[in-house]
């Protein structure tokens, strides 16, 4: 195989320590590129007055060659908050009500996807294969292949594909989908993406499925498969070990008191489901008093996209609710909500992973979700705590040993929580001893290698 060049929209550097910073699509591609090494290009998140920017800015660390370019505040403000976030995103997570339609919005989007194209090209290499991560950057490859460029060029989808009935609300559909046929492989999370994909070529009839996974559309060939993304399994689960000598694990640990900690990790987003999660929590309490002043829940949520108006009204929202809470059902020698609304290190995240009896993952919709996985990893085998996991996150397809829930139901999921923090311990082994052996043979190497082979064979 030639070079690997990973384009993404943002392209974030490691920190001094080298952990990468909170989001899932970050955490697995650093991980699969410092394997192997590679050239990673994208947006450096800066903005800049001119509209012709100067060279890339090229960076060297460990085996990646990070090449940044910045984008105007009109680009930001059209293709990233603007149709990325406010189209895109909403309508994957099947929130329609949220997405805002513009046409200068969507203008901007092709446009940057232009001008990203046109940033990359001098990089490119015959035998390169470009891979292209998420829902920003879906027409790229059409633009690549507009210049000239025959190199093989896979897509990774690391959100939903949501089914055609809503992706046909969204004006632009047809141009975007277009987008993906001049993709030699397209990757999704689950199946259940990959079926609605298929559904809505055939119920457009703009194309059709002429082989297991071999696609026509546009007058093009293509193949498209699931490839659940995951994690680096092993050492996460020996980070996580680790992590329980740090001072700052041992003194959450003392802070809780012997309580049993539920834990809840999630970029402050409405897919998430954090509101939902926080009633449930509330609801069992109340319905289970024998647990009051026993269960701290620690919900670690990170800001995130802060320029969209919604994040930023769910950030006062889920203070506020928490607050409520702590008022309503806590006492003078108990809280029973944390809530940190900032990113914490790598290390402590591990070890309250392992802390916690319980990993609490309830969005109401996620393309995979790695918390759930982390979480899972970072459990010790001897007592492992138990996974509530909502069936709307990709992650459910996979990890069977979790407690599934329906996070729109409030009693089931409060159910939930008293079903995981009274499980006895040979049930939570035996749920956990199988995700693990899942999530060790499937591990974030295994997905990017995955990807390539089917991307390159037959090249
Ligand atoms: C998108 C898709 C898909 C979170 N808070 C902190 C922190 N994190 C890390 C977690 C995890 C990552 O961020 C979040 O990943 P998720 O997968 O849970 O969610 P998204 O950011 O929405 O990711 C998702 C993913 O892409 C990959 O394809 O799974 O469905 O939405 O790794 O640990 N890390 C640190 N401090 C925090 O406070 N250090």
């Amino acid at each position: 195989m030639g070079r690997l060049i990973v384009v993404s929209n943002r392209v974030p550097l490691p920190a001094k320590d080298g952990s990468p910073p909170a989001g899932g699509l970050a955490v697995a591609l650093q991980a699969a590129l410092k394997e192997r090494g590679g050239i990673w290009m994208g947006w450096s998140g800066k903005t800049s007055a001119e509209a012709e920017p100067g060279p890339l800015a090229i960076e060297e660390r460990d085996a990646i060659t990070y090449a940044l370019t910045d984008l105007t505040a009109t680009d930001v403000e059209e293709y990233y908050h603007g149709f990325a976030n406010r189209v895109l995103w909403p309508l994957c997570h099947y929130r329609m009500d949220l997405a805002e339609y513009g046409r200068k919005e969507m203008a901007g989007y092709f446009r940057v996807n232009r001008f990203f194209a046109h940033r990359l090209a001098p990089l490119i290499k015959p035998d390169d294969v470009i891979w292209i991560h998420d829902y920003h950057l879906i027409p790229l490859a059409a633009e690549l292949r507009q210049m000239g460029f025959s190199n093989r060029i896979g897509f990774f989808l690391h959100i939903p594909w949501p089914p055609a009935d809503l992706v046909v609300m969204m004006p632009a559909h047809q141009e975007i989908v277009r987008g993906l046929a001049y993709c030699d492989l397209v990757g999704f999370q689950t199946d259940y993406d990959l079926q609605n994909f298929a559904g809505y070529l055939r119920r457009e009839e703009i194309g059709d499925e002429v082989g297991p996974g071999r696609f026509r559309s546009h007058g093009r060939m293509f193949r498209a498969a699931a490839y659940p993304i995951s994690i680096e399994t092993a050492a996460f689960a020996a980070f996580a070990g680790k992590a329980m000598a740090s001072s700052m694990v041992r003194k959450a640990q003392q802070s809780v008191e012997g309580r049993d900690l539920i834990i809840g990790v999630d970029r402050l987003d409405y897919s998430k489901g954090i509101t939902q999660r926080l009633e449930a929590f509330e609801r069992f309490v109340v319905t289970n008093p024998g647990y009051q002043n026993k269960v701290t829940f620690l919900q670690v949520t990170p800001k995130s996209r802060s320029e969209v108006p919604e994040y930023e009204q769910m950030q006062k929202m889920v203070a506020e609710q928490a607050g409520r809470i702590n008022g309503a059902i806590g006492t003078v020698d108990w809280v029973p909500i944390r809530y940190i609304n900032r990113s914490i290190g790598r290390n402590l995240l591990a070890g309250l992973y392992r802390l916690a009896s319980v990993g609490y993952v309830t969005p109401l919709r996620d393309g995979m979700n790695l918390v759930a996985k982390e979480y899972v990893a970072a459990q010790d085998p001897e007592k492992p705590g138990v996974l509530v996991l909502s069936r709307f996150a990709g992650a459910a397809r996979e990890l069977k040993g979790a407690l599934l829930v329906n996070p729109y139901d409030t009693e089931g999921t409060a159910n939930a929580l008293a079903k995981a923090l009274s499980m006895p311990l040979a049930e939570r082994k035996e749920r956990w001893r199988a995700m693990m052996d899942h999530l060790l043979a499937h591990d974030v190497a295994a997905w990017c290698q995955g990807f390539l082979d089917d991307l390159t064979a037959g090249a």
